[in-house]
């Protein structure tokens, strides 16, 4: 098939989920082009499959913004026959899912609209009146929608009174890049002792990831233990993360890392993950510890249960239970067996439930199915 792919290129789960099926796709055989405003920040490497096409817009002093939207469409529009594009699966149902209806109705070549939805879009933006019938309208126009988790589909269907069905095609990793072959990466290296344990939490540190909640929870059990805290990522509360930390004397124990690239290398180092998000669709951050085999805690909201099974992959606690949360860590970090075998089961649930191999290829079918439709 020839599969034209539309995400935000920049660091996050739908970029990521977007990048690794694009690529997954291109070595199952299919021709995929990538549109959008940049190159996704994970298509590292060259394939003959996979081509890029960059969305580019004019800022005329006339436009109080440039049209990205439109510029958006139109290069859909154009990729759409140039390519002969049988599918166009686009990520976000705005601006994508409305660009792609658009650039459908522009293009001559006949092509499906598939729309995956992550979140943000139904979580947040759905509470913007100024977005909610336009949201509305890009799925209803989608020729087949699919949703990250069980929770997304319907709080989608409840919000938006949708017309279409919403399939739930999970996130999903790739176990080969989390087949180490290589000694992981020393503690040392990063000023952590031995006999201190590692907690880490992974995200865009935006006010929905409840950072000062996991920096709560880590105190706890800093009280008790020996631990460091690994921030992975960046956004607009690290700040507030780290004069929270200074103002409760852990500067030396919050490792602040950025953004990163290597992030299954860097997870090995862990004992535990926190995730403790008040709106989370799926948590590709937790899926992507535990295929490290480190287990999860996490919050009972959204798409997180689906991923952690509590007890046994990693717990789950109630949103803003931060003592919950540092009890059940400090369970794992002074239970070896116990952590072990949630580990273990967190590694096993990662790599088969959620491989790439069985979610690929549900997005096929769902693309196959399509083409069979007039
Ligand atoms: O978590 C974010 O804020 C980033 C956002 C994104 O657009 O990348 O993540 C959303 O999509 C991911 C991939 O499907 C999911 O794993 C995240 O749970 C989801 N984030 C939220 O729902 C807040």
């Amino acid at each position: 098939m020839k599969i034209g792919i539309t995400c935000y290129p920049t660091i996050g789960g739908s970029g990521i989920v977007a990048t690794e099926l694009g690529k997954m796709l291109a070595e199952r055989g299919h021709e995929v082009h990538f549109i959008s405003s940049s190159l996704p920040f994970r298509l590292e490497h060259v394939d003959p499959n996979i081509y890029f096409h960059e969305v580019e817009v004019n800022h005329y002093q006339v436009f109080r913004y440039p049209p990205y939207d439109l510029a958006l469409a139109s290069k859909m529009a154009e990729v759409i026959d140039h390519e002969s594009l049988d599918v166009l699966h686009v990520h976000y149902a705005v601006p994508h899912a409305v660009c792609a209806k658009l650039a459908k109705d522009m293009a001559r070549h006949p092509v499906k609209v598939v729309t995956t939805l992550h979140g943000t879009d139904i979580t947040v933006l759905a509470d913007d009146p100024s977005l909610k019938s336009v949201i509305r309208y890009g799925i209803n126009n989608s020729d087949a929608v699919t949703a990250v988790s069980d929770s997304l589909a319907l709080q989608t269907k409840d919000i938006f009174h949708t017309e279409v069905p919403i399939e739930t095609v999970h996130n999903f990793v790739d176990p080969r890049l989390y087949d180490f072959t290589e000694q992981p990466l020393n503690k040392a290296k990063f000023g952590i002792q031995d006999d201190e344990a590692v907690i880490v939490h992974m995200s865009n540190f935006r006010p929905v990831k409840r950072t000062p909640d996991v920096l709560e929870a880590f105190h706890m059990v800093r009280q008790k233990q020996k631990a460091k805290l690994l921030l992975i990522g960046d956004g607009p509360e690290r700040s507030v993360v780290m004069d929270e930390a200074a103002a409760r004397g852990l500067e030396e124990d919050v490792l602040f890392l950025g953004s990163q690239r290597q992030v299954p290398e860097l997870l090995q180092l862990a004992d535990v993950m926190l995730l403790l998000s008040e709106k989370e669709s799926f948590g590709l951050a937790a899926l992507e510890a535990m295929a490290v085999g480190v287990p999860v805690v996490g919050t009972n909201i959204g798409g997180i249960p689906e991923v952690i099974v509590d007890q046994e992959t990693g717990y789950i606690v109630p949103l803003g239970a931060a003592e919950e949360a540092a009890r059940c860590t400090l369970e794992l970090l002074t239970s070896p067996n116990k952590a072990e075998l949630m580990g273990a089961g967190a590694k096993d649930r990662a790599v088969n439930v959620f491989s790439a191999e069985v979610v690929v290829s549900q997005y096929e079918a769902i693309y196959e199915r399509q083409l069979n439709v007039d």
